[in-house]
């Protein structure tokens, strides 16, 4: 299966940021559906049923680290890929721990993690067609994560569909 690490937010604050990104950017083409917000701790590709026999006695027998309260107040654009962002000004400590954990496990299972520098977001939109504006309001969402989620993801024309295969608790800070 084709799978990744993430933090997902609550239902209600992603159907928070849905509503405040469908009134920012009205018509905007592939915007993430409210379900599908997340930030992506490590994309792992696909991986074997061994492999996530592997992840889960990892997670299961080590604490997979500290919940983290994270700020999502500040918009990007990549333009390449093109993809529209929400992302924090101030990212904690434990955070970074948190996605460094990740990668590190990924690799003890064979996987090569992406090793570009890790900068929390939740893509709003994929592929606009044009460079979107600013949003009309700056985001203030936050969001306190208690567990970290092993998630499928599936592929066909209309999109992703995400669907959780596990879930951890992360410890109180
Ligand atoms: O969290 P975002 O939206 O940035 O783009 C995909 C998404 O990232 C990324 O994994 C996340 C969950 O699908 N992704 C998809 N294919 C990828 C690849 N081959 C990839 N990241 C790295 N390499």
């Amino acid at each position: 299966m084709r799978a990744f690490l993430s933090l997902n937010p609550d239902p209600q604050t992603a159907m928070d940021i849905d509503r405040w990104s469908a009134l920012c950017w009205p018509g905007i083409e592939r915007r993430v559906p409210a379900q599908n917000l997340h930030v992506t701790l490590a994309f792992l590709g696909e991986i074997s049923q061994q492999t996530e026999a592997d992840i889960n006695e990892y997670f299961s027998t080590s604490a997979a680290g500290e919940t983290c309260q994270l700020t999502f107040d500040k918009v990007g654009y990549w333009p390449q890929p093109k993809v529209l962002w929400l992302g924090c000004e101030s990212v904690p400590a434990s955070l970074n721990v948190l996605a460094q954990r990740c990668r590190t496990l990924a690799n003890r299972v064979g996987i090569r993690v992406n090793g570009k520098r890790f900068e929390p977001h939740i893509t709003l939109a994929r592929n606009p067609a044009s460079p979107p504006q600013p949003p009309l309001t700056d985001p203030a969402f936050t969001v306190r994560f208690d567990s970290i989620q092993l998630c499928e993801s599936f592929l066909d024309k209309r999109g992703a569909r995400y669907s959780i295969r596990e879930s951890w608790a992360l410890t109180p800070d």
